[in-house]
């Protein structure tokens, strides 16, 4: 499998950089004016980044480690050139977020013991888990899985159409019912069929718009016991998928989604056409779970690996 995986290379850095491009220039445009002509990190100086960290989305928490990494910092040395202090909040921002979590995933890689990899992608409605998993299948296609989706939103009839076609435009096999039927049945088929065909990789799709959020969060446990039938320790991944352009929402989502079931890993979507793209700092800061994936776009190449040294060296576009 080694074969088909590659290092965060020169396309990826591309489309990080041109997805990252509103965030970039509101991040950039914020601190850049904190520090403008400062040579001398005073109070003034941290209280400006402060602001300008905050209002580029970057959470309070968050920027209060950052701000407290760069007073100790400049307890040793007050005086920097502009420039100079560019790098020094670029590399404490890459230290506050490699502090929490360390395991960026480099490759499109699921742990071959299990098979089938069972992926459960939950999320409020209109996040993009739908498209996520159509880009998460063309991933794991290429890197060389066998790969099965599961509609198990039957909520609404589009919804299967949609993951429909999805797996027609990646050519990977779907397993579906009709609307309206037993969202678990459709998850247990779904594994069914994948150990008997001895897929890798199954993604199953959700539903984010149910009647309430006790009847989703009802539905959710219910379609992880009927997997629990065919893999007694199944699903491996639940996927927690949240729309990054919505800024701090997606940090109270998170919140309040990880406080009702429990989930593994965290995709932030639509990060290309909004200046807000600084909540995934945040949420990668905050959140002992692991940001996966992130979105810039609406195609199924426009999911990247998240690695958290890259993208802040974007945000600060700084090419290596
Ligand atoms: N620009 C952009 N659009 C995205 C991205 N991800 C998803 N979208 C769009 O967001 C809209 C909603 O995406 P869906 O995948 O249908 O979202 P969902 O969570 O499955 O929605 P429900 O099934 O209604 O719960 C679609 O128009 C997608 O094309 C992204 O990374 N960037
Ligand atoms: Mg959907």
């Amino acid at each position: 499998m080694s074969f088909f995986n590659k290092l965060f290379g020169k396309k990826e850095k591309e489309s990080l950089d041109a997805g990252l491009n509103k965030t970039k220039e509101n991040f950039l445009t914020k601190i850049t004016k904190a520090i403008a002509g400062k040579s001398v990190v005073d109070e003034d100086v941290l209280d400006e980044l402060e602001e300008a960290l905050l209002t580029a989305d970057v959470g309070v928490d968050t920027t209060i480690a950052i701000i407290n990494r760069i007073e100790q910092k400049v307890k040793q040395n007050k005086y920097f050139g502009t420039e100079e202090l560019h790098e020094i909040l670029q590399k404490e921002i890459q230290e506050v977020l490699v502090e929490h979590e360390d395991d960026t995933y480099k490759n499109f890689e699921v742990d071959t013991t299990k098979k089938p990899y069972v992926i459960l992608v939950v999320g409020v409605n209109g996040v993009g888990k739908t498209t996520t998993i159509g880009k998460l299948a063309y991933n794991y296609k290429k890197a060389g899985y066998n790969v099965l989706l599961g509609a198990a939103d039957t909520f609404r009839a589009a919804a299967v159409d949609q993951l429909t076609i999805w797996s027609e435009r990646v050519g990977v096999p779907i397993v579906k019912q009709k609307m309206g039927s037993d969202p678990s049945a459709v998850a247990f088929d779904t594994v069914q069929s994948a150990v008997a065909k001895g897929s890798d990789v199954v993604i199953i799709d959700t539903a984010g718009r149910l009647h309430n959020k006790i009847h989703l969060m009802d539905e959710l446990s219910k379609i992880k016991r009927v997997i629990q039938k065919i893999l007694p320790n199944g699903p491996d991944e639940v996927m927690l998928v949240l729309d990054g352009s919505t800024g701090q929402n997606a940090i109270e989502q998170a919140k309040q989604f990880t406080a009702v079931t429990p989930v593994n890993s965290l995709t932030i979507t639509k990060l290309d056409g909004t200046a807000k793209g600084g909540v995934v700092l945040a949420i990668a800061h905050q959140f002992k779970i692991p940001v996966k994936f992130i979105g810039v776009g609406e195609k199924m190449e426009d999911l990247l690996i998240f690695d958290r040294k890259e993208f802040v060296a974007s945000l600060f576009n700084i090419n290596k």
